[in-house]
């Protein structure tokens, strides 16, 4: 008896053994039961002989049907497909290892050389060097401005962009920041030509990555106020700067923007957001020497750790005044704008890899007899990641598609008003959706999800800062109140035209009905709730902001959703995914309202609540 329970391994060991305990003997029949289950005796009996299959990535542009239908519907070239078909294949062979590789060999400071000299050099590893030749090569950047598909050149290189970017190792926070250098520099008339000709050619020897710097020790959110950095101009028409920068991602870069206050004659300096001006600085010189930087020490952080992201003691950094004279908020938010539509591909890209690798996961792991597919609740747990999923990425294309329209300037009035409108709110929810798609896609893992060396973990981690990054959540529903205000209510008016719109196709599709009254019905709702803004109490807006973004960003969503639904060649699972996505409350600002949620005196309760107990 214990010859044989040793053979068939712990779990079946210690079965057996209970109940020889209780019966004292145990039956024929179980003994050959157990004998049928085991084909192979145990050579080593701690291990056993079941492994698990791993999730398998396969060609991501293959598995994505909604972004083939997308492709099909609106960019239908047979180049585009082939270039995806082909960079997908890249990614799985070649860019994943790269990308696990960075963040398993993240980078370091070495300060000093081995004879005491001062040489803040920051060390990254091949791979991260090797993502920089391919994202040249591939044109990651470039395509966004060689326009080759006119105003679908943004739609194709975000199709490409995110591909890449869940193997990449987050070399997408470099690149978000060298398109978003780009964009100002061509948004101010190319007042750095030869920088802008760096930032977006395919020559990997030629190419040029950005920074972007604006977080001080006294705000990342609050930058007008949070800017000590200082600028004082030389004879030579340059300045040097003198500053701390709390918070540098991708210090690696070549060079970087970076907002400074000009110093008049006496050092005195303009506070607020009218004395900052836009700068654009090396980073470091010829022989890997800095710029009058150093570099005080590197970033321990939750996730990205990928990424090179330090303190930087500006030390007389020589630097070019880019904009003009205390314009440089406004001249660095269309850096902010693309930056933010590189967080909502980046966090929806997270999403569809983690649904990719559970669903194929579902199909190989069997429980309870058998597999996880067949499981009625796990199914319906990844479908309605699955429907976050969709609805977010046509969120993230429209906004591509806008940003390409005007790049093209092919966009409307009312185009360019939702481009601003629905940035931030694109941002914000995909963020927050990232987190919490990726967290119930490792749970579809179990206790695998949770393990380190399956590289599962570190998505989690790194989509933990898709909601932190180029500004939190509500730092970016204030956006949105700033998108409205200075527009005097215009990107509402073009939010609500175009949202019925895209809703009447759907009139001739009956099974639509139910996503289109609860669309309707939220619609009216906001409106409502919209045009009451301005009577409400003073603040009341201010505490409604996360939830009118949620409903804006839930809302659109919908009409979406519903759009591509009606598309002449829609499947039932579109149909299935507007209706889903539809059930739930899209309003969440007007329900909350006829809560009381915004009333002056929650304010007072929220406080309460918030330091209930609180001894200071
Ligand atoms: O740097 C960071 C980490 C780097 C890593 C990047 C990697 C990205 C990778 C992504 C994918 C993997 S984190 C830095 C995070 N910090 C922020 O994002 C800043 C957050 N704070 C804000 O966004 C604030 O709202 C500010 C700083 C923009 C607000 O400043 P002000 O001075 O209070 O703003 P004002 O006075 O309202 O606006 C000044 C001007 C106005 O224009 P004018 O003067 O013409 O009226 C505004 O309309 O700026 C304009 N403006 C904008 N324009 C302000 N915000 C925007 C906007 N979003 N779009 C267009």
């Amino acid at each position: 008896m214990a010859v044989r329970v040793c053979r068939r391994g712990n779990r079946v060991a210690l079965h057996m053994l209970s109940r020889s305990v209780s019966h004292n003997s145990v039956s024929v029949e179980t003994l050959s039961e157990l004998d049928s289950h085991t084909h192979t005796p145990f050579s080593r009996s701690a291990i056993g002989t079941f492994f698990q299959e791993r999730p398998l990535l396969t060609n991501p542009f293959t598995q994505d049907a909604l972004l083939r239908a997308y492709l099909q519907r609106h960019l239908p070239v047979r180049e585009v497909c082939d270039e995806l078909l082909r960079f997908g294949e890249r990614v799985v062979c070649e860019v994943e290892a790269l990308g696990r590789r960075c963040e398993l060999h993240p980078p370091a400071l070495q300060r000093y050389d081995p004879w005491g000299r001062r040489r803040d050099r920051i060390l990254t590893c091949d791979a991260w060097a090797q993502l920089r030749r391919i994202s040249a090569h591939e044109g990651l950047v470039a395509a966004g401005y060689e326009r080759s598909y006119g105003e679908w050149s943004r739609v194709y290189q975000m199709s490409k962009m995110y591909l890449f970017a869940p193997s990449a190792g987050l070399y997408t926070c470099p690149l978000a920041m060298t398109d978003g250098a780009a964009k100002v520099i061509e948004t101010l008339g190319m007042p750095a030509r030869k920088a802008f000709e760096r930032l977006t050619t395919r020559d990997d020897k030629r190419f040029w990555t950005s920074g972007q710097w604006m977080t001080e020790r006294r705000g990342g959110s609050d930058v007008s106020s949070g800017t000590e950095t200082v600028a004082k101009q030389q004879q030579d028409g340059w300045f040097k700067l003198h500053g701390f920068k709390w918070f540098t991602s991708a210090t690696d870069a070549d060079m970087t923007l970076t907002l400074a206050r000009i110093t008049d004659e006496h050092g005195r300096t303009t506070p607020g957001s009218r004395g900052l001006s836009l700068f654009l600085a090396k980073v470091w010189d010829s022989d890997g020497s800095s710029n009058g930087i150093e570099v005080q020490r590197l970033k321990d952080k939750l996730g990205t750790r990928q990424v090179p992201t330090a303190e930087l003691l500006l030390d007389g950094m020589n630097a070019r005044l880019l904009s003009e004279e205390g314009r440089g908020v406004a001249s660095i938010a269309n850096m902010l704008t693309i930056t933010r539509i590189y967080n909502t591909v980046c966090a929806v890209a997270a999403m569809r890899r983690i649904v990719h690798l559970s669903r194929e996961y579902a199909c190989k792991r069997s429980v309870f007899g058998k597999l996880l597919k067949d499981h009625a609740l796990h199914v319906q747990t990844l479908s309605r990641m699955e429907v976050e999923t969709r609805a977010a990425f046509l969120l993230m294309m429209e906004v591509c598609r806008l940003l390409g329209r005007e790049e093209n300037r092919s966009a409307s009035e009312r185009e360019t008003l939702l481009l601003r409108l629905m940035t931030p709110v694109a941002k914000l929810y995909t963020a927050k959706q990232a987190v919490s798609v990726v967290s119930e896609g490792l749970e579809s893992f179990g206790g695998q999800g949770y393990i380190e060396d399956t590289g599962l973990p570190s998505m989690l981690r790194d989509a933990q800062v898709l909601s932190i990054w180029e500004g939190t959540t509500n730092v970016l529903s204030l956006d949105v109140l700033r998108s409205i205000a200075k527009s005097s209510g215009s990107v509402l008016q073009a939010f609500f035209r175009d949202v019925e719109e895209r809703l009447l196709p759907a009139e001739a599709c009956p099974a639509l009905r139910p996503a289109l009254a609860s669309l309707r019905a939220s619609l009216s709702a906001l409106m409502r709730f919209c045009e009451k803004a301005e009577s409400r109490p003073a603040g009341a807006m201010e505490l409604a902001a996360r939830d009118l973004a949620y409903s804006l960003a839930r809302v659109y969503m919908g009409a979406l959703l519903v759009d591509h639904a009606s598309w002449e060649h829609a499947t039932h699972t579109d149909v299935y995914t507007a209706l889903r996505w539809c059930d739930q409350d899209l309003c969440p600002v007007v329900s909350r309202d006829a809560a009381g949620c915004f009333d002056p005196q929650t304010t007072a309760m929220d406080s309460a609540l918030v330091y209930d107990g609180l001894k200071l």
